[in-house]
C-alpha cells in the first residue's frame, strides 16, 4: 500500500467539526501550493466563519480582513507583491453576503487573485442561520419552516455572476467524493496557475458539508449534496484561460 504524505502546510491536525468539507478543502489547498512550489510566497486573506479555524494549522502567512472584506485585503497585498501568490478562503455567508460587493468587484476589475468559496448553504460558525446561498425550502435557524424565495429572492449562483464577466478561471467542484475531490484539486490547480501566469482573477466554488448546522450524519450530507445541492449548483470549469467553456 502506498502511504500518503500529508503536506507540510498542515502543521496541525484541523479543528472543524468531524466530517467537516472545510478539512477536505485545506488539505487539496495545501497539496496543490506544494507541488507548484507556492508553499512559501503564498498569502492567504480571509474574514470570518470556520475559515478562520486554519489560521493555526494552515501552515502560510495570513491576513485577517473586516466581515467580508477578505478580497479587498487579498487586492492590496497582491498589487504591493505581485510575486506572491495571494488567495482569499471564505464561507459563503462571509464572502457572498456581507462581502458581496469585495467579491465582485474583484471580478469586475480582473483582479490577479484567487478566490475560493466554501458553499455549505448557511452561515456555519454561527450556528446555521439562512445565507444567500441557502437553497430555496432548506429549514436553516433563521428559516425554520423553510427558505421562502418570494420574500427572500432566489439562492445567490456566484458562478452564474462571474460567468459573464472577464476573469481568468472559473470553476466549481465538490468535496463530496473521492471522484470529486481529485476532480477539484485540477480545478484549484488551474485557477493558481491562472494567477501565477498573470491570468487574472480565478475563482473556484466549492460545495461542502456541515454535518453539524444540517444536523445531518456525513453519510445524509453527502447524499443532500448530491441529490438536492448540484441540481442547484452544477459541478464544472466555466471559464479557462478567459475563455468561456461550454458547461
Ligand atoms: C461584523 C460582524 N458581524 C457578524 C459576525 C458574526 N459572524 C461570524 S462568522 C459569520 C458567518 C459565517 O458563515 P460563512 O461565511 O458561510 O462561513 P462558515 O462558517 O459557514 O464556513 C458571521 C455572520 C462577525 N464576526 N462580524
Ligand atoms: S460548524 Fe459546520 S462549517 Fe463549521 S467546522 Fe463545524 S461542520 Fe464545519
Ligand atoms: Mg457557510
Amino acid at each position: 500500500m502506498v502511504e500518503k504524505r500529508i503536506p507540510q502546510l498542515l502543521v496541525e491536525d484541523n479543528k472543524f467539526c468531524p466530517g467537516c468539507g472545510h478539512g477536505n478543502i485545506n488539505r487539496v489547498v495545501a497539496e496543490v501550493l506544494e507541488e507548484m512550489g507556492l508553499a512559501d510566497t503564498t498569502v492567504g486573506s480571509l474574514a470570518v466563519g470556520c475559515a478562520c479555524l486554519m489560521m493555526d494549522t494552515f501552515g502560510v502567512d495570513w491576513i485577517q480582513a473586516p466581515h467580508g472584506r477578505a478580497a479587498a485585503v487579498g487586492v492590496g497585498v497582491k498589487r504591493v507583491r505581485p510575486e506572491c501568490c495571494v488567495f482569499t478562503y471564505q464561507g459563503d455567508g462571509d464572502s457572498l453576503a456581507i462581502g458581496l460587493s469585495e467579491t465582485l468587484y474583484a471580478a469586475i476589475r480582473n483582479e490577479n487573485i484567487t478566490a475560493i468559496i466554501v458553499n455549505n448553504g448557511i452561515f456555519g460558525m454561527t450556528g446555521g442561520q439562512m445565507a444567500p446561498t441557502t437553497l430555496s425550502g432548506q429549514r436553516t435557524t433563521t428559516s425554520p419552516k423553510g427558505r421562502d424565495v418570494s420574500i427572500t429572492g432566489q439562492p445567490l449562483n456566484i458562478v452564474n455572476q462571474c460567468r459573464q464577466l472577464p476573469i481568468g478561471y472559473l470553476a466549481r467542484g465538490s468535496v463530496a467524493s473521492a471522484k470529486d475531490i481529485n476532480k477539484l484539486k485540477k480545478y484549484i490547480r488551474a485557477a493558481f496557475e491562472t494567477q501565477m501566469s498573470g491570468g487574472g482573477y480565478s475563482l473556484v466554488e466549492v460545495l461542502s458539508p456541515c454535518p453539524t448546522n444540517w444536523k445531518m450524519s456525513l453519510e445524509k450530507s453527502l447524499e443532500h449534496i448530491e441529490n438536492d445541492v448540484k441540481p442547484i449548483y452544477p459541478l464544472g470549469e466555466f471559464i479557462k484561460k478567459g475563455e468561456k467553456t461550454d458547461a
